[in-house]
């Protein structure tokens, strides 16, 4: 019985909603705009926030200076040419066009300069050259892959002297420098004692002052990744250079 009731109510009350509400006797077309409203400025939102994005993209890829240029002869050109449209308000389609492609043009300059890649490489390059200069010292090692890029290091005798270690690798390493392999084996009386550098960092060791001679260097923690260290000059009248030249 209940049941019924409520049923009754329910049902009432959907009548009531629905004479509430008047029919929207309107045509398709306006019913299809009206949401319009909030669809244009979402649209014109992500329509800028995609032309902006793609003007960072040509403006990061091209050199500092174009980039600056490109900017202002952008926003002189969309100045001008919307003035130009303004005054001239019976242009034709195509000329709109024509003019949209002439205001867009130093942006295609910009595109074309960043696919060609003037100016980005030689960015590039300095820094692959700076790969294994970007650790600086007197002398620098690059460790990648178990190994060192050289086995032998060229020092200057009687002065304080750096030493780049570059750990490209995934493995910590360190440098050691020893009077001979003999030492450098049982890892005794170490001329100098660098610390470890963990994988993927860099350090740049003080080697205290070291006689002249031929010496012998490794990574304690892998002796097999070893090499020379040549100490040279130190008031030999720069003889020393002559001799390591060969390096
Ligand atoms: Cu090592």
């Amino acid at each position: 019985m209940s049941h019924e009731e409520h049923n009754s109510e329910s049902s009432s009350m959907m009548d009531e909603v629905r004479i509430r509400v008047p029919k929207p006797n309107l045509p398709d077309e306006i019913r299809f705009n009206a949401p319009l409203p909030i669809l244009i400025p979402l649209a014109a939102l992500a329509a800028i926030a995609v032309i902006a994005f793609l003007f960072s993209r040509v403006l990061l890829a091209v050199p500092r200076e174009a980039a600056i240029l490109i900017a202002i002869v952008m926003a002189a050109n969309i100045l001008g040419g919307f003035a130009f449209a303004a005054l001239r308000p019976k242009l034709s389609r195509s000329q709109r066009i024509e003019l949209a492609m002439v205001i867009g043009y130093p942006l295609l300059i910009g595109i074309v300069i960043a696919q060609l890649g003037f100016g980005a490489p030689a960015e590039e390059a300095s820094a692959e050259a700076g790969g294994a200069s970007a650790v600086e010292g007197d002398a620098v090692l690059v460790a990648e892959n178990l190994a060192f890029d050289t086995d032998a290091i060229d020092l200057a005798a009687g002065e304080t002297q750096t030493i780049g270690l570059d750990n490209q690798d995934s493995a910590p390493h360190n440098l050691a420098i020893y009077k001979n392999e003999q030492a450098g084996v049982s890892q005794e009386g170490a001329l100098f004692d660098g610390e470890d550098v963990p994988a993927g960092s860099s350090t740049e060791y003080e080697v205290d002052p070291l006689d002249a001679g031929k010496m012998y260097f490794q990574c304690d923690l892998h002796p097999s990744m070893k090499g020379d260290v040549v100490v040279a000059g130190g008031g030999q009248g720069g003889s020393g250079k002559n001799q390591d030249g060969g390096g």
